[in-house]
């Protein structure tokens, strides 16, 4: 008997299995004051980070991408998100069909599912439906999954994110986005858990040196991860044409970091 599977590749995403993903919905997430300056509150100089540094994909949310979105690189169509106003337990809600994701240029959908909020279960159900459209429509479905609420009691830990990344895998991620735990091997039991899911590590605020960020992007790499969806680390650096091809160089070509950050 043969099983027909319906799921889709991440294959657009990739550069000989490894990828990277430059994300921002930042201004939506937590606000414009929180994280940009003069230069990176403009759209269209981070799509021209991820165009010339021909990252892997771009993360946008609909509005950015109607306005900005400009096809030099694949897009991941985000179609949940909150903003950081109201306090409690998180939830984040579908604000874009995946049909009108796809009539933007979208070859992913993303989304967002706090697993341990008090609302994690409408995140899972619209998760599922979105999965499902996406999937009849050929196109990947990446799931971000951060451990939140009041029952989570640290984010990073071992058990948590390998929690985050199977529950991923359950539900019929083709790609899961999830936290580094700090070390390679703690964090390669969370890449086993995903199984044939893929996992990208997510950023998170900007690391305090460029040795502390590459040295953890090196560790998610020895840990088997497919790659980075990270956005904060990247246009926030001094320079983020250098800093893409620092990462390019581990995540593409295997280099130590000692060597970059000497360069
Ligand atoms: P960063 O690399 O800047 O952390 O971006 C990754 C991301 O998943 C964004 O897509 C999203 O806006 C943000 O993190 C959410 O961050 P938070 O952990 O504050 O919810």
């Amino acid at each position: 008997m043969t099983i027909e599977r319906k799921s889709p590749t991440m294959d657009a995403f990739l550069t000989k299995g490894k990828s990277i993903l430059l994300a921002y919905d930042q201004g939506f997430e937590h606000g414009p004051s929180a994280d940009f300056n003069d230069r990176n509150v403009d759209p269209a100089y981070v799509m021209e980070i991820a165009a010339k540094s021909k990252l892997n994909g771009i993360v946008f949310q609909k509005g950015v991408a109607e306005k900005y979105y400009d096809g030099r690189v694949p897009l991941v169509l985000k179609v949940n998100g909150k903003s950081s106003l109201p306090k409690g337990e998180p939830l984040s809600r579908q604000n874009c069909s995946v049909e009108y994701a796809i009539s933007l240029g979208a070859k992913a959908i993303g989304y967002t599912i706090y697993l341990g909020s008090a609302h994690e279960p409408e995140m899972l159900s619209e998760f599922g439906k979105i999965q499902e459209e996406a999937h009849n429509r050929g196109l990947p479905a990446i799931a971000w999954i951060y451990p939140r609420g009041e029952s989570v009691k640290n984010d990073t830990s071992r058990e948590i994110v390998s929690y985050a990344a199977r529950t991923g895998l359950e539900l019929g991620a083709d790609a899961v986005k999830i936290k580094y735990t700090g070390d390679p091997q703690s964090f390669s039991w969370a890449v086993k858990s995903a199984g044939r899911a893929l996992v990208y590590m997510s950023g998170g605020p900007k690391a305090p040196t460029e040795l502390d960020f590459l040295t953890q992007v090196k560790g998610v790499m020895d840990a088997g991860a497919t790659g980075l969806a990270v956005g904060r680390n990247l246009w926030q650096a001094d320079d983020p044409f250098s800093m893409a091809n620092k990462l390019k160089e581990i995540i593409f070509a295997n280099k130590r970091v000692e060597v970059l950050v000497k360069e």
